[in-house]
């Protein structure tokens, strides 16, 4: 026998899978608890799995005295002063050994008697309270019950079958059971009344509805038609052959199997349609747009910060610059390392902070625009975001800390080393050649060839080693950055550095997040196309029983 059981637990390691990471909301979830899940097979132990058959209906119309004329005894109290059943009465064989009820089907509210009939032995009556019960309990009761239920007994009265609230449960459940109708106290009815409601459930999907009209009156009165009582009994009496409750038993199975159908498709909607844009495009766009705006918004505090530092504290950073190079005395506590790190916080300030939570709300706001759960992309992004502040700075920092410690591009690196040296060796060279005509001038004048070398000599080689000098230390002051473009420029490249980390966190956590929604999608339509049950004919008699057509016009 095909079950909806094991398709059951399937969906609900589905759920717990995608709940885990919020791919399934809260209501969702509630959603599921609430579907379906009682099975009359759970009421019985052993192999023998009677008929369950129930009694059910409005406030006094007999069902209680319906029970009692077929066990031939007052099973089931029975009242004048109703509601009269606050309880559930089953009869069945003594034979049948009942299940441990599960908790939502209280055993102090089950009385429960036995008898030897054979005949019946193979279908289990139960008398229920009134589904128009003013008592919320009662209600609840009798729907627990109902999802153990294979065939329904649904008893009216002639003066009041049409407004009957039975109605609305035999609309909303129409195709969970089989149904049987029985119009009790016919000594006040009319044939008219029973061609009547053999219409209204015509109009309600059944083809060829079976109706019997009783009496349980003693003695009965005058009826406009005989009493089919005994054609009623005999009815659940041929019901009993397997095949029938097999029909029977499927009919609950298929109903179930179409709630977790109903449930996953639902569930699977919230993991994204096919025209729904792809998440990461979505955050793309968003995240474009903030860093535009923080590139724009932070150009000014950059520059506030670097030309405030570069006037107010140019020895801070030259004695930090020296430090780094490692020709000075090293930073001290609260030195000017510390205050490039207040430099950091300055530039990623609150307004930059705010903005990248701000991005996350509307990322967030445009996914509810999509048929997507939002949940799991969010918490995906949150982290990184909460975290986006501290990590942004520490970046501004390192990358701060690097590009004043190497100033210019590495051209200029290269030129203001060689700069250096010139600065250094044509001096040298200079002074070499001065001291080669110094010496050579003196040899000449002591040996009478030539005078003494006068101050025009002196003049020019001053000159020769000034320029020597002059000139590629010049250039090297030309090649050399201010301190407030180093600073600028260093802030500049932080906040481009951090922004890039930044987006690249944000895209992994994102890529992660489809893979696993791209997976539960693809495991959720697979076990969705499992949820079937082979189609199975049900025989005549049984077809009686059911909707067929459940669109059609109710009462
Ligand atoms: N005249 C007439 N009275 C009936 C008939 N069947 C039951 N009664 C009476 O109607 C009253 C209510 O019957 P119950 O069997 O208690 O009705 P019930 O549907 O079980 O009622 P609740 O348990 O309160 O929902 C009792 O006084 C019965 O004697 C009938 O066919 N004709
Ligand atoms: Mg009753």
């Amino acid at each position: 026998m095909p079950d909806h059981r094991e398709q059951r637990r399937a969906v609900q390691q589905w759920l717990q899978r995608a709940a885990a990471h919020g791919w399934v909301t809260p209501e969702h979830e509630a959603a599921f608890a609430q579907l379906e899940s009682g099975h009359a097979e759970e009421l019985f132990r052993g192999t023998v799995r009677p008929l369950v058959v129930g009694l059910f209906g409005g406030t006094g119309v007999g069902k209680s005295s319906l029970l009692n004329r077929l066990v031939g005894q007052p099973l089931a109290r029975t009242g004048v002063q109703r509601p009269t059943s606050h309880e559930l009465t089953a009869w069945l064989h003594e034979d049948v050994d009942l299940a441990e009820l599960p908790e939502e089907l209280p055993a102090d509210r089950l009385t429960v008697g036995r008898h030897q009939d054979d005949g019946l032995r193979d279908v289990m009556l139960l008398d229920m309270p009134d589904i128009d019960s003013t008592a919320e309990e009662n209600r609840a009761l009798v729907f627990e019950w109902l999802a153990r239920i294979d065939l329904l007994v649904y008893v009216v009265s002639p003066e009041r079958y049409r407004d009957d609230v039975g109605w609305s449960v035999l609309r909303q459940r129409g195709q969970r059971h089989g149904w049987l109708f029985a119009m009790n106290h016919w000594d006040s009815g009319h044939l008219t009344q029973r061609d009547d409601l053999v219409q209204l459930l015509q109009s309600a999907g059944f083809g060829d509805p079976l109706v019997f009209c009783t009496s349980c009156r003693t003695p009965p009165g005058e009826l406009p038609s005989p009493d089919e009582f005994d054609a009623l009994v005999a009815y659940l009496r041929d019901l009993r052959a397997a095949h029938e409750i097999a029909e029977l038993t499927r009919l609950g199975h298929a109903a179930r199997l179409a709630d977790l159908r109903g449930w996953l498709q639902h569930a699977l909607a919230g993991l994204g349609r096919p025209d729904d844009p792809a998440p990461d495009e979505l955050w793309q766009q968003h995240w474009q747009r903030f860093e535009d705006s923080l590139r724009e918004g932070l150009d000014f505090p950059i520059r506030t910060a670097a030309s405030r530092l570069a006037h107010r504290e140019g020895s801070v950073i030259r004695d930090w610059l020296s430090a780094l190079r490692g020709s000075g005395p090293p930073a001290e506590q609260g030195g000017p390392l510390n205050r490039l790190h207040e430099l950091a916080e300055q530039v990623w300030d609150d307004w930059a902070a705010t903005r990248t939570g701000e991005t996350l709300d509307a990322f967030e706001l445009s996914l509810r625009r999509t048929s997507l759960v939002p949940q799991p992309l969010r918490q995906a992004l949150a982290p990184i975001i909460e975290d986006a502040p501290g990590q942004a700075r520490r970046t501004v920092e390192t990358t701060l800390r690097t590009s004043l410690a190497r100033p210019g591009n590495a051209l200029q690196r290269v030129a203001r080393r060689g700069l250096g040296f010139l600065t250094v060796a044509l001096p040298v060279a200079a002074l070499g050649w001065v001291a080669w005509g110094v010496l050579r001038g003196y040899y000449e004048a002591t040996t009478g060839s030539a005078a003494y070398l006068g101050s025009e000599f002196a003049v020019h080689s001053g000159l020769v080693v000034l320029f020597a000098w002059l000139i590629p230390f010049g250039l090297d002051r030309l090649l050399r950055p201010s301190l407030e473009q180093l600073v600028t420029r260093g802030l500049q490249a932080g906040v481009a550095a951090a922004l890039e980390q930044l987006a690249e966190r944000c895209r992994t956590a994102l890529t992660a997040a489809q893979r696993q929604q791209a997976a539960l999608r693809e495991s959720g339509t697979e076990l969705l196309g499992k949820l079937t049950l082979g189609r199975g004919t049900a025989s005549a008699a049984v077809q009686r029983l059911l909707v067929t057509s459940p669109e059609s016009h109710e009462p």
